[in-house]
């Protein structure tokens, strides 16, 4: 047993080393190409809806690490399994890594907007890694004795020393990955604090007095979803937005094309169709950006196209109803978010958002391409994987204070949440009291029908423990379902309702 741990290690080893010189291969070149993003990527993509629910359930914000670490662990327990099979075999190192290699190369290359040059990183990883697994194999591990592969003599100096060279060669391929993309990172920073906005055309409305704290969500705040394991990197120099398919004429814009026509400002909430009732995946942002209905228009856009859809850098496609974007609400190509650029996580340099559906319906981040098109002859992404193609964005309220299990003083206590239908606006907010009857609360002022809405109420318990419940009636008149429906695959429903203990 203790004679398969050196050769296990120099396996393990070998495969760190490879992929870190792919990876820094990558950074120098093409990032998304690099060997461990491009499997994850991959394997995000070929996971099952109801599994990727779970996982970002069970994981919010960690599934990304979470995803990388066990795929290093994976390839670690092939690895050392192979330097244990190399000792026996030299064979078996060489199958092992072209196995790696084609299956980080198909990976990599099969990602939307990758080239043949995508596999080159994995390719190389594979070739370092089995190279040196058999070099190190050779000179410290040796099969003891003809006939019995499983005895095995390990030259305990050779072996520290090949096992030190292996370990140092990858912590400098690592390290030297590490500073190419931070230094591209930094570049990238650079270009976007030098970026001036132009002021709008068409200013957001005033924000009316009585907005409470908390109305607008700070960028560093905001809930980022999406499905890019890195977050794309695009220089806004050479970035540019192709507009085509169903268009008298097509359109090719450059970042300062965007930035010189009519910008307009609106505060818009945003929200995430898997936002669990209750849940986090929401947020109000004071965008910047182009209308994108003129732009439309512009480009002659064919009357039979009923679908815009919109692709990212990293191949993200989203499609939204043409007519949501030509019935005058806000559409726009955004720039600016809350006074400054789009943070690199929110989609810089320019993202698309329509206001009233839910981001993966209208909200494409990271855009390089609109294409018109019929839903008939295009499923985009998240519709390929079960979620609905039409996704306005449902009624919905949550409760925000008192926190659930809240225990609370005696006297009076304030009940407070935020209620949204956005394009709809919101008309009324009510709260029940276990089974008490619905009473009304205050709504403070809101800038439009498309942010969210503030909402309170002030309320003296009895002792002992009471449930909260919250509904929102729009402004049609039309009341939130109690009826609970899932997130998948066109947004929950049902009422927020939380427990609290009044002493
Ligand atoms: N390129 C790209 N755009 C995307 C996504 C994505 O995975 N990739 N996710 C969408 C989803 S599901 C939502 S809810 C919003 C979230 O935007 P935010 O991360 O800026 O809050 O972005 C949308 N745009
Ligand atoms: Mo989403």
């Amino acid at each position: 047993m203790r004679r398969i741990i050196p050769a296990a290690l120099l396996g393990v080893l070998s495969a760190a080393g490879g992929v870190a010189v792919g990876e820094l291969l990558a950074a120098a070149t093409r990032p998304p190409a690099g060997p461990l993003v491009a499997v994850g990527g991959a394997i995000i993509d070929a996971t099952p809806t109801p599994v990727k629910e779970f996982a970002v359930r069970q994981l919010g914000t960690y599934d990304k690490p979470v995803l990388l670490g066990s795929i290093a662990l994976v390839l670690a327990l092939f690895a050392a399994g192979l330097g244990v099979l190399t000792v026996r075999r030299r064979g078996a190192g060489v199958a092992g890594a072209v196995l790696l290699g084609v299956a980080g190369a198909a990976a990599a290359v099969s990602r939307p907007s990758a080239g043949w040059f995508d596999a080159v990183p994995s390719l190389v990883a594979a070739a370092v890694a089995g190279g040196v697994l058999i070099a190190a194999t050779t000179r410290s591990v040796q099969v003891a004795q003809e006939g019995k592969p499983f005895l095995v003599r390990v030259d305990r100096r050779a072996f520290l020393k090949t096992a030190a060279v292996i370990a140092g060669g990858t912590v400098a391929a690592g390290g030297a990955a590490g500073i190419v993309q931070r230094a591209r990172g930094g570049a990238l920073t650079e270009s976007r604090a030098a970026i001036r906005l132009p002021a709008p055309a068409d200013p957001a409305a005033p924000r009316p007095t009585g907005v409470g704290a908390g109305f607008m969500t700070r960028n560093a705040d905001f809930y980022r979803v999406d499905t890019a394991l890195t977050v794309p990197r695009i220089d806004p120099a050479s970035w540019r937005l192709r507009l085509h398919g169903m268009v008298g004429r097509e359109l090719s814009l450059s970042f300062t094309d965007l930035l010189d026509r009519p910008l307009i400002e609106r505060d818009i909430t945003l929200n995430c169709v898997s936002n669990e009732v209750g849940g986090p995946y929401i947020g109000t942002a004071r965008w910047l950006g182009v209308p994108l209905a003129p732009l439309l228009r512009e480009a002659g856009l064919d009357p039979t196209a009923d679908q815009l859809v919109a692709r990212s850098a990293e191949g993200m496609t989203i499609g939204t109803p043409v007519a949501t974007l030509l019935d005058g609400r806000d559409a726009m190509l955004c720039v600016g978010m809350n006074g400054e650029p789009l943070p690199l996580d929110h989609g810089f340099p320019v993202r698309m958002l329509t206001p009233g559906l839910y981001g993966y319906a209208g909200s494409c981040k990271w855009l390089t391409e609109l294409e018109l098109t019929t839903f008939a002859d295009f499923d985009a992404y998240w519709v390929r994987r079960g979620w609905a193609a039409q996704a306005p964005v449902k009624t919905a309220s949550r409760i925000e204070r008192p926190l659930p299990f809240a225990q609370l003083k005696p006297g009076p206590a304030t009940v407070a949440g935020v209620a949204w239908a956005q394009g709809r606006g919101i008309k009324a907010v009510e709260v029940r009291v276990d089974d008490g009857p619905w009473r009304p609360a205050e709504l403070l002022p809101v800038p439009s029908a498309d942010t969210w809405v503030q909402w309170r109420l002030t309320w003296t318990p009895e002792p002992g423990p009471h449930t909260l419940a919250v509904r929102a009636t729009d402004q049609t008149g039309a009341r939130q379902t109690e009826a609970r429906a899932t997130p998948f695959p066109s947004g929950a429903t049902g009422w927020h309702t939380i427990t609290v203990t009044a002493s």
